[in-house]
């Protein structure tokens, strides 16, 4: 297929999309527009189809097509090493299929496991070019750059005498301990197994399944290998516990001592279509579980919109380490306090997070066995049970998720998550993202066409182009910090402040008045403050776009249609139109001066500061601070995003504006 070939698709293509028949319908239509849009282009002017834009518009559908049509899931086993992955994966499936370690990394190969007849492993090796790609990072990794040109010998000489240095506070990419050793062994591995394992398009070799520990982990110490030459080994074998439209992938650890495993990690993260993040239950948020995080939500939010959420499932495992006292406290770092921030930190809603306990789980396995002994693995007492029923009253998907590991360790909730849940899920966002993505790609396609029918001519070119720079370069003036918005947030803060400070001068009672009076007085003066805000915010917006449209005006440009007004300039007076007005621009976002706890807070027993007049101007101080910056960032989103979509929609008229 050529890079920019759109093929047609229809529902039989798209196999694991029956789930949502009507959602799919939806998709294959959009897909079906922004191909005919591709089609029509290519016929009538083939040259839009060298536009950058035009051409990331093609790449884009390529890739939904790819995801539509995919016949398997993809879900990741992704974590620290000795996590516990791989024993989960084998207590999934029944059985012990995947490689598992005891005190050391062991996956050091991205395992998929697939459902076949019988029990079957196939190795596949590197392609040439990924071999080399997978070289020069290594050795740009080890900070010797410029090796292409070498041979494997000539690499391994240099290696001799090469210590890579990090300075203090420098930004580049530490050098682990065991990254230069590693790629000295990889590049051993290639001379002594390259022939006959290494071909130009990658070759697949058939192996024993019951080789497979050998095969797919780390031995002890670091040895020439061709076990380093695996880009992926497929393990397939009978299962009905799994469903065969998901296909499990155990990948190496991310561990602290060579980058090689987290590089194999992140290659493999835009394949994949979701994925299980292990952690360990006595660091949930371990540096390596939070880098894991932000590349993930990097690769999905690159190919749709929706970041984490229905993509990635938290399994908090080796629930038995973590002390007594971790796990009850009732402080903000106990266990259960700390697992529910994958939700605000990371957009993971809490039905996405499981407890696995291994022990607990082979309790399970032997026969009945009373909840005290599932207790007694993760060190709490039978009456800690109400405890932990407390800590979690307000939050059904953690006491699920908790049950869950006093039946069986968690697997048959992972089970039931993984038959049940997850293929939807997974299947449901990317019907989302591949929607959101056709509509941007049919927008960006639709422009090349119109473009191609009414072409600019010479002269509208060149006032179209400088458009184009006078509104960038006011998007970029805007978005300096010391510019306009930053000033006059300043200045409507001091203000805001003399406007309380006047109207409280009069009333010197208060200053001293009792909590009764104080409390009597906060809604007049709260009303009061959000009026002034309100009002200067929006004086504060109506110059923005007034900055912006005397910029326009002074380039005295000539007229030019975009989307149907007459100049930009027009368009930026409707954007003005539409944003006038008291409240019409305010988001529900902006914070307001009312807020009944706000005093009640200060008179309770845990505020030593008695309620005087000096605190009550303390406190509304602060909140016409915090309102003064949310408000002028309100203001500046605006504007720029207004800016923005004018830059937009000029470059889908010119095309390239540079
Ligand atoms: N304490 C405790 N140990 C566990 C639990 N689950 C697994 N383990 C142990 O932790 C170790 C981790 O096994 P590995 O196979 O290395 O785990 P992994 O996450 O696949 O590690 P890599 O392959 O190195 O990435 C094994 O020794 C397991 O027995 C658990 O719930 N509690
Ligand atoms: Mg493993």
């Amino acid at each position: 297929m050529d890079a920019d070939d759109i093929p047609p698709l229809v529902a039989a293509d798209c196999p694991l999309l029956d789930i949502d028949p009507a959602g799919r319908d939806r998709v294959l239509a959009a897909y079906a527009a922004a191909r005919e849009q591709w089609l029509r282009l290519r016929k009538q002017a083939p040259e839009e189809l060298a536009n950058s834009e035009v051409a990331q518009a093609v790449r884009q559908i390529v890739e939904v097509r790819r995801r539509l049509a995919r016949q398997t899931y993809l879900v990741g086993f992704l974590g620290p090493s000795q996590a516990g992955k791989s024993p989960t994966v084998n207590n999934l499936v029944g059985r012990k299929v995947s490689p598992q370690g005891e005190g050391e990394a062991t996956t050091c190969v991205v395992t998929r496991l697939a459902i076949a007849p019988k029990d079957v492993l196939t190795l596949h090796y590197f392609s040439g070019e990924r071999y080399r790609e997978r070289r020069t990072k290594l050795c740009d990794w080890a900070q010797l750059p410029n090796t292409d040109n070498m041979t494997e010998a000539q690499v391994l000489d240099k290696l001799a005498s090469h210590t890579p240095s990090q300075k203090p506070g420098s930004s580049a990419r530490r050098v682990l301990a065991e990254d230069v050793p590693y790629l000295r062994c990889f590049l051993k591995s290639h001379q002594d197994h390259a022939a006959g394992l290494i071909a130009p398009s990658g070759k697949a070799v058939d192996a024993s399944f019951e080789q497979r520990d050998t095969l797919l982990t780390h031995g002890t110490g670091l040895a020439s290998s061709p076990s380093l030459l695996l880009a992926e080994a497929v393990l397939g074998f009978p299962s009905d516990v799994l469903d065969a439209k998901l296909e499990l992938i155990d990948c190496p650890g991310i561990g602290a001592s060579r980058s090689v495993d987290s590089l194999l990690t992140k290659e493999y993260l835009p394949t994949l279509d979701g994925a299980l993040v292990f952690c360990r239950a006595d660091e949930p948020f371990a540096g390596t579980v939070e880098e894991l995080l932000a590349d993930l939500k990097d690769s999905f939010t690159k190919h749709g919109r929706g970041g984490l959420a229905s993509r990635v499932w938290v399994v908090v495992n080796k629930m038995d380490v973590p002390s007594r006292e971790a796990k009850l406290g009732d402080g903000d770092k106990s266990l259960f306090a700390t697992v529910r921030k994958f939700e605000p930190k990371h957009g993971i809603p809490l039905d996405q997070i499981v407890f696995g306990c291994e022990d607990i789980h082979k309790l399970a396995k032997k026969g009945p066995f009373d909840r005290a002994a599932a207790l007694d693995k993760i060190k709490l007492e039978p009456e800690d049970e109400s405890v932990v029923a407390q800590r979690l009253a307000d939050c059904p998907p953690l006491q699920k998720a908790f049950e869950g590991l006093l039946t069986d360790g968690g697997v048959g909730y992972l089970r039931t998550l993984i038959r049940e849940v997850i293929g939807k899920a997974v299947a449901g966002q990317i019907l989302r993202d591949a929607e959101a993505v056709l509509r941007d790609a049919g927008v960006e396609l639709d422009a090349a066409v119109k473009r191609a029918g009414n072409p600019l001519k010479a002269g509208e070119l060149q006032a179209a182009r400088l458009w184009w720079s006078v509104i960038s370069g006011q998007t970029a003036k805007l978005s300096s910090r010391n510019a306009f918005f930053e000033e006059r947030g300043k200045q409507l803060r001091v203000d805001l402040e003399a406007e309380f400070d006047k109207a409280a001068q009069p009333n010197t009672l208060r200053l001293m008045s009792p909590d009764e009076l104080l409390n009597m007085q906060y809604p007049v003066d709260a009303a009061h403050l959000q009026d002034e805000l309100a009002r200067r915010l929006d004086q504060m917006n109506k110059d923005g776009f007034d900055d912006v449209a005397t910029a326009l005006a002074a380039g005295n440009l000539p007229e030019l249609d975009v989307r149907g007004d007459s100049t930009p300039m027009a368009l930026w007076r409707r954007f003005r139109a539409e944003d006038a007005g008291n409240t019409a621009w305010l988001a529900d976002a902006l914070p307001t001066l009312y807020q009944p706890a706000l005093l009640g807070q200060l008179a309770s027993p845990h505020v030593a500061t008695p309620l005087d007049g000096a605190t009550y101007r303390a406190l509304l101080v602060g909140k016409i601070r915090s309102a003064a910056h949310r408000g002028t960032r309100l203001v500046s989103d605006r504007v720029r995003s207004r800016l923005k979509q004018l830059a937009e929609e000029l470059r889908r008229r010119i095309g390239t504006p540079a």
